[in-house]
């Protein structure tokens, strides 16, 4: 998979993007990820890459020949999906990350400044993805979480298949379960005795307990949404009661 990244502050991926796990998937040939800088295709000596909107107001708007220039000197095709970090797009999620992951190449345009002139979307942009409702100072952190969810769902880029498919979120919808490690005690802690137990069916059942316990108390949407057999819809019950 090819990732082309359009921004006007490369600075700020650079790092993340040749840390981690992002780097070993491009050292695997997995992830193949450049950065444009859009300042390098614009067409004045004074590299000038945004203007005044037209009518007035505040901010600046990114001006269209750079971003025309930086996505065609990438060479896009008609499965090239082009797409706009913008907080006024569609919201990433779990589902889109798995459906981007089977794309052959992206292209993600970071906007900075108030807005992109609309000229860019009409003709470029195939999509406009949002990371959330808060506001940020740029699209280039949203590209970074992307490509993060994204990236994960690439075969190969996550060690075994188990951790990517069985995530939370991912298997049945729900929050993790909570974990232990060594010691046995910690501080007066002590590690819940039916997880020392060697009794994986016990095991499994108190699992799927706090599971449901902590999706209940903290994201009772996600409950709404999953599709619970009949032994959680028990689980459930108890738990509701309680
Ligand atoms: C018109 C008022 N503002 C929209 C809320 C203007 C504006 C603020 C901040 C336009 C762009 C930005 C920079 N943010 C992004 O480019 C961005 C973003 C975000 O701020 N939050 C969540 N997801 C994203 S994706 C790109």
């Amino acid at each position: 998979m090819r990732i082309d990244i359009l921004t006007l502050f490369p600075g700020i991926l650079t790092g993340p993007i040749e840390e981690s796990l992002l780097k070993k998937a491009r050292d695997k040939g997995l992830l193949d990820i450049r950065i444009i800088n859009i300042r390098d295709f614009t067409v004045d000596k004074h590299k000038t890459a945004d203007d005044n909107p037209y009518g007035g107001g505040a901010g600046m708007v990114l001006k269209p020949e750079p971003v025309f220039k930086a996505v065609e000197s990438v060479g896009i095709d008609k499965d090239t999906k082009v797409i706009l970090l913008s907080p006024a797009g569609n919201r990433l999620s779990q589902k889109k990350a798995k459906e981007l992951a089977k794309e052959k190449h992206l292209v993600l345009i970071c906007g900075h400044y108030e807005g992109i002139d609309e000229r860019v979307k009409e003709e470029l942009v195939t999509e406009e993805i949002s990371i959330g409702d808060y506001v940020l100072t740029g699209g280039e952190l949203p590209a970074l979480v992307l490509i993060d969810a994204v990236a994960r769902f690439v075969p190969g880029v996550v060690k075994e298949k188990e951790s990517v498919e069985k995530d939370s979120f991912n298997d049945k919808g729900l929050l993790d379960y909570p974990c232990y490690t060594r010691p046995e005690e910690f501080r007066g802690k002590k590690v819940p005795e039916v997880l020392l137990s060697g009794n994986h069916k016990k095991i499994e059942h108190w699992r799927k307990t706090e599971a449901l316990r902590r999706t209940l108390q903290r994201r009772p949407d996600l409950i709404d949404a999953a599709k619970l057999d009949k032994e959680e819809q028990q689980i459930l019950k108890e738990i509701s009661e309680q």
